[in-house]
Order: structure tokens, then C-alpha cells, then sequence
């Protein structure tokens, strides 16, 4: 019958001391903590131009950013002042995913607006 000792995982920490052997003499790998950082994350930026409506904007920042009305106007007002704005902060993939969302919806309806990425 097999053991119900629990099996330690590949992930486990290799314990403290000198490297362990087994019966027959054989010096064992010592295992490497397994280290998990975050992911980069990515800011995607709108910049502001002379001739793209504020309702398109606006909408942008409503259907792919998933802004209310409110906090979408407040946005479109800083990128129209300020002349850029974040619309949010995602991995590298999503971060790319929206940007050309964002470029097909402005160049499929004749606008100029323009839609980056910056790593933070
Ligand atoms: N400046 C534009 C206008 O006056 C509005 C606008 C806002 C355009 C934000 C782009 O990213 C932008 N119609």
C-alpha cells in the first residue's frame, strides 16, 4: 500500500544543511525556493488631438477601460487639458489588446486618436 506520509511538491524549499544523500551515496540536487515575482504592468495612454469628438472619447473610456460616465468625462476633460491621459494599468497583454481595440474603433470611425502603452 502506498505511503499517506503527504509528498513534498516540486516547489518545496529545499531544507537548511549540507547537501542531502540518499542510501546508496547518491549526493541529492538541492532544490531551488521557487520565486514568483509580479508581472510588469502597463499603463495605456490616450493622447489628446484637435479633431476627435469628446462623445467618442468619452465612449472609448466607457466600453474598453469600463469607466462610468462620470470618471470617463472626468478623463477626456484631463486628456483634453493636460494632452494625455491613463485610462488604466494591466499586464503586458491586456495593455496591447486595448490599444488596438482603441485604434481600430478610431480609425473604423474616421477619427485621429491616437492610443499608447508605457511600462510603469
Ligand atoms: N480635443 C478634442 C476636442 O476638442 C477632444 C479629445 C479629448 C480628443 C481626448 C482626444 O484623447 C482625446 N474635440
Amino acid at each position: 500500500m502506498k505511503s499517506m506520509s503527504s509528498p513534498s511538491r516540486p516547489q518545496d524549499p529545499a531544507p537548511p544543511g549540507p547537501p542531502r544523500e540518499d542510501d546508496q551515496g547518491t549526493v541529492l540536487a538541492e532544490r531551488k525556493t521557487a520565486k514568483v515575482e509580479p508581472p510588469r504592468m502597463f499603463q495605456v495612454v490616450l493622447l489628446n488631438d484637435d479633431f476627435t469628438p469628446m462623445e467618442f472619447v468619452v465612449m472609448v473610456l466607457q466600453e474598453f477601460f469600463q469607466r462610468d460616465l462620470e470618471s470617463a468625462t472626468q478623463i477626456m476633460l484631463k486628456i483634453h487639458h493636460e494632452g494625455r491621459g491613463v485610462c488604466g494599468v494591466y499586464t503586458k497583454d491586456v495593455a496591447a489588446t486595448k490599444v488596438e481595440l482603441v485604434l481600430t474603433a478610431a480609425r473604423r470611425s474616421g477619427h485621429p486618436l491616437q492610443c499608447t502603452m508605457e511600462a510603469t
